[in-house]
């Protein structure tokens, strides 16, 4: 009898080499052509990361990469050149797919349309290609965000209508993280899972399954420089926190890096309104909402403090909300203090006809 050969390192090894785009179509249990596109989907935007990183890795040495480019984008902030380098890695990464007939970005006012794209495919994929910009010239983390949503209607007018919907629209979610390793953690609604980028094979391999938030963790990440403008129930979190021990205040300025360690160990992170911006910093479609659509597949919670951020549905393209996010107990007490405050408040006087 012939014997069948027994591979030796078997387990390791099939952990070790299973890729982004095998194990995106394991998770679809299928091979057939919307498993095949959202794989394919998943791999051209890995290769977007994989340019980001390499040109974030290089950035010191390289002429026009740090610094800003003068000029302000739709939100009117100032653009760094890294902003714009990695815009358009996307761009033209997406551009060959022939998978996304429109592109939402942070540095763009209007859709991006490939119309040759549109006939055959009408994937739409939003994104921020690089989350806490204020971190590149220093060196410091930052991050992509993306989430893709399938079109609703041909859009013939080109007024995007259906993409102001809420978040549970997102058919996938997620984002990439350029750290000491290059991480990408994305969820196509069937669990949260990272990747780490393999520098001398040029993949990103699978690194953790089925991530779950812990439900609760010490760290809250804020930027209390803005404690003076925010509403008295964020300050009262705040002064909690002073407060009470087993907490630690951990802030990155990017939310990409600072959502990562509450993804992996809890915690909350929030961005509340300010005087300036009353709605917060943070846009819906491209950064809240994706991170949103992670934690609740990861067992978490995100809120605007008035309803879930998944159920918000955005005005505009570049709308703004509030943020709280993080593990269910950590977004629970922040929640605590805003509805105390509203219970505080003098009933609305109605109206006596
Ligand atoms: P950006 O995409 O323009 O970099 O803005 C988003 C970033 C987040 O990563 C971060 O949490 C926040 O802005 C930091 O803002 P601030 O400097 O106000 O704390
Ligand atoms: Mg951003």
């Amino acid at each position: 009898m012939v014997e069948t050969y027994q591979p030796m390192v078997g387990g390791a090894l099939s952990r070790d080499s299973m890729t982004l785009s095998q194990h995106v179509l394991k998770q679809l249990q299928s091979f057939g052509p919307d498993a095949q596109d959202l794989s394919a989907l998943m791999n051209r935007i890995a290769f977007a990361g994989k340019l980001v990183s390499k040109r974030l890795t290089r950035a010191g040495l390289v002429e026009d990469a740090l610094g800003f480019t003068g000029n302000q984008n739709v939100q009117g902030e100032s653009v760094k050149k890294m902003d714009v380098y990695a815009n358009d890695v996307f761009l033209s990464v997406l551009q060959q797919s022939g998978l996304v007939c429109r592109l939402v970005s942070e540095e763009m006012e209007n859709i991006y349309y490939m119309p040759e794209n549109c006939p055959i495919n009408r994937y739409t994929l939003l994104y921020d290609p690089i989350d806490g910009s204020s971190n590149v010239d220093i060196n410091l983390n930052v991050g992509s965000i993306f989430a893709i949503r399938r079109q609703k209607g041909d859009d013939e007018d080109q007024t995007g209508n259906d993409l102001l919907t809420n978040g549970h629209e997102q058919i996938a979610a997620g984002y990439i993280l350029y750290g000491p390793s290059t991480v990408l953690v994305f969820s196509i609604g069937r669990g949260v899972h990272s990747y780490t980028l393999d520098p001398s094979l040029g993949e990103f391999i699978l690194s953790s399954e089925n991530i779950q938030i812990p439900t609760h963790g010490s760290n809250y990440s804020v930027n209390e420089g803005n404690f003076w403008q925010w509403e008295e129930p964020y300050r009262d979190y705040i002064r909690y926190m002073h407060r009470h021990e087993g907490y630690s205040g951990r802030y990155s300025g990017a939310l990409v890096g600072d959502f990562h360690r509450i993804l992996m160990q809890g915690g909350v992170f929030l961005y509340p309104g300010t005087l300036k911006n009353p709605e917060g910093k943070l846009r819906l479609l491209y950064e809240s909402a994706p991170l949103a659509f992670l934690a609740e597949q990861a067992g978490g919670k995100a809120t605007t403090g008035e309803q879930p951020v998944l159920d918000f549905v955005p005005s505009a393209l570049h709308t703004r909300t509030p943020l709280i996010i993080g593990s269910q107990e950590d977004v629970a007490l922040v929640e605590s203090f805003i509805q105390e405050r509203q219970l505080e408040r003098p009933p609305a006087i109605s109206k006596v006809s």
